[in-house]
């Protein structure tokens, strides 16, 4: 009678003995403080389909108002965008440089899904600065510069998101802008003393008379100089001022994605571009992706405002990078409610 007791007893002892352990192995596979690889929740960004958008402006020759190669390469951003699916328009408007001469600028907007009223703007600034004043020698320093890196990078990495977003479309509302004349500020060799600050021409316009009426996007991202080779791109002071929510949302996703190598965690000068006048006239809070140097005399990239800002800067690590974290904030915010 006892072994009858005893015998279921050993076959539970045993039992439990196995359920412990066999529990013990599925907690080693449970994903519990292990950390998870990070699942990109954006389309993948094509950063040879980016490389040839760089390529197709430098190749028109450098966008200096008003030249042909300035126009040609306009009317083409106008149908590259439009082919993308964008509803186009565009600001024409004459205005005063700091040279005191006019001259006509022409921003050009692309809209994706026009009556949303939650709206997310990128924008980059598509003209070519018309001297090489970083250069060494004078007559170098009156050339024009092909801006592969300072004007292109931007506009390309844009136009292929403008390209995704229509192969992906989202139902959140994205504007697109290339905003002309930003790179017009008064050249470092000409030391008279002109009043005013000369850049940023074409967003302080738009910024004023916004081609929609009280125009107000959610946050801004602004991209500049976003396809040098090495690039690195740190926390511009004016976005960290303005719009550190911003900043806090590309970086914390760049790091996710694995490109913490090009987007810094460290704070970078404070730039005078295209974000401020957006900023300023409250269109939107804005955050500037630019890249910055902390080893340069000018904090900018070696190559910048000089002659060799051409194709050979051009890296597609770099526009991939940029583009896939841009991305990666637009199809998030689009998979969140507000
Ligand atoms: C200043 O040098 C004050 N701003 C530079 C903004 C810029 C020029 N971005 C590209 N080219
Ligand atoms: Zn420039």
């Amino acid at each position: 009678m006892k072994q009858l007791f005893i015998f279921p007893l050993c076959v539970g002892l045993i039992a439990g003995l196995l359920c412990t352990l066999s529990c013990n192995s599925c907690q080693s596979t449970r994903p519990i403080a292990v950390s998870e690889p990070y699942r990109q929740i954006s389309p993948d960004f094509n950063a040879d389909s980016a490389y040839r958008f760089v390529e197709r402006q430098v190749a028109f020759g450098p966008r200096v108002p008003v030249s042909t190669a300035h126009s040609e390469c306009g009317d083409y951003l106008t149908a590259k965008l439009a082919e993308f699916g964008a509803q186009m328009v565009e600001q024409h408007a004459d205005v005063t440089h700091y040279d005191g001469k006019n001259l006509p600028i022409r921003n050009i907007i692309g809209r994706y899904n026009p009556d949303n009223k939650k709206r997310i703007l990128l924008y980059a600034h598509w003209d070519s600065r018309p001297f090489a004043d970083q250069e060494t020698g004078e007559e170098r320093q009156r050339q024009p510069i092909a801006g592969a890196d300072d004007g292109a990078s931007g506009v390309g990495v844009l136009l292929e998101i403008a390209r995704q977003l229509q192969q992906q479309p989202v139902t959140m509302g994205v504007d697109i802008i290339f905003f002309d004349l930003e790179d017009w500020g008064q050249p470092s060799s000409d030391t008279r003393q002109v009043e005013g600050d000369w850049w940023c021409v074409g967003s302080r316009y738009w910024s004023e008379y916004p081609h929609v009426e009280h125009y107000k996007a959610s946050y801004g991202i602004l991209l500049d100089m976003v396809g040098g080779s090495n690039a690195t791109f740190r926390k511009e002071g004016y976005s960290m001022q303005y719009a550190p929510h911003v900043v806090e949302k590309i970086w914390s996703r760049a790091a996710k994605l694995g490109y913490g190598n090009y987007f810094l965690p460290q704070s970078g000068g404070y730039i005078t571009d295209d974000h401020l006048p957006v900023i300023k006239q409250q269109r939107a809070p804005s955050a500037n992706i630019i890249n910055l140097k902390s080893d340069t005399p000018t904090g900018f990239a070696p190559h910048w405002h000089t002659l060799r800002d051409d194709m050979r800067n051009i890296d597609r690590n770099t526009l991939k990078a940029v583009g896939q974290t841009v991305m990666e904030v637009i199809y998030t915010e689009n998979s969140t409610p507000t």
